[in-house]
């Protein structure tokens, strides 16, 4: 089942149909402990409606109500190898070995809902940046209880140059306006996600392919609940948090994002996630 969010409604669809709901406090509807059989019984009493595919054309919201979103990293070896190579330089790669292989994992952070767009929005590159890159991520939705009931696709927005410069710039090359994207909707299941799915991410230059790869989320050395057991250690999210759970796809290191690029993130089972890079 998928919660997409748009302006005034949440839109649920369900093996084919699609369902309308006017949604005043979307943080309760979606921080609920029981979210899959809840949604079931509450569609179970709507009437579905036609071309419901057409509420979903251009802009949604992304599929959080006022929630932090908080990110993992360096969790697959391939994040650690990019990582270390581009601290080279400052000294820095020694961190990110031993935390790939430390019992703590690196939780930090990344965004509020003013600083996250959805899908078919623009996400930003900053201004005091030179190496740029998204990274696709498996996102979870954790409700207030620390049990996972979601998923989404995610976009972690990252300056390789300042975090390159020095790791202690972490929150600069990170946390940022428009530096998180999250969407198309709220996957929510019986079942735990699939743990061979794939994600692809797709960039785009005037129309053109210019990176494309995949990979499968078994590759990631941690286990989901073994991340968000250390976010809840020391923290409390009355309306449940997003946690982004780190990136296994990186560009060649001559790559960096341009102004207008169109980069595409897909995770099977949950969808299409399509962001633009703003001026
Ligand atoms: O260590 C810095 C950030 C790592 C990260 O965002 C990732 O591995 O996805
Ligand atoms: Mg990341």
């Amino acid at each position: 089942m998928k919660l997409y969010r748009t302006q005034s409604n949440v839109i649920i669809k369900h093996e084919g149909l699609y369902y309308v709901r006017t949604i005043s406090d979307y943080d309760a509807l979606i921080n609920q402990d029981d979210l899959y059989t809840n949604l079931l019984k509450s569609i179970s009493e709507m009437s579905s409606v036609a071309n419901g595919e057409m509420l979903l054309t251009g802009h949604l919201l992304p599929p959080m109500g006022t929630q932090e979103i908080w990110a993992a990293g360096v969790t697959y070896l391939k994040s650690r190898e990019a990582r270390m190579e581009e601290a080279e330089a400052s000294g820095g790669s020694d961190f990110y070995m031993k935390v790939y292989d430390a019992v703590r994992p690196e939780l930090f952070f990344k965004a509020t809902t003013q600083r996250t767009v959805g899908h078919g929005s623009k996400v930003r590159i900053r201004k005091d940046s030179t190496w740029n890159v998204p990274e696709p991520e498996l996102t979870l939705f954790i409700n207030s209880a620390g049990k996972i009931v979601g998923y989404t696709v995610g976009n972690d927005m990252s300056s390789r140059s300042i975090e390159g410069e020095n790791p202690l710039y972490l929150p600069q090359a990170k946390s940022y306006d428009g530096c998180a994207a999250i969407g198309p909707c709220l996957y929510v299941a019986e079942q735990a996600i699939d743990a061979d799915a794939i994600i692809t991410m797709e960039i785009k230059r005037s129309s053109h392919s210019v990176y494309k790869d995949s990979v499968s989320i078994n590759r990631m050395k941690r286990k989901h609940d073994e991340l968000v057991s250390f976010l809840f250690s020391e923290c409390s999210f009355p309306q449940g948090v997003f946690l982004m759970t780190g990136t296994c796809l990186v560009p060649p290191n001559d790559f960096t994002l341009s102004a207008h690029d169109e980069i595409i993130i897909s995770i099977d089972s949950i969808g299409t996630l399509i962001n633009y890079v703003s001026e």
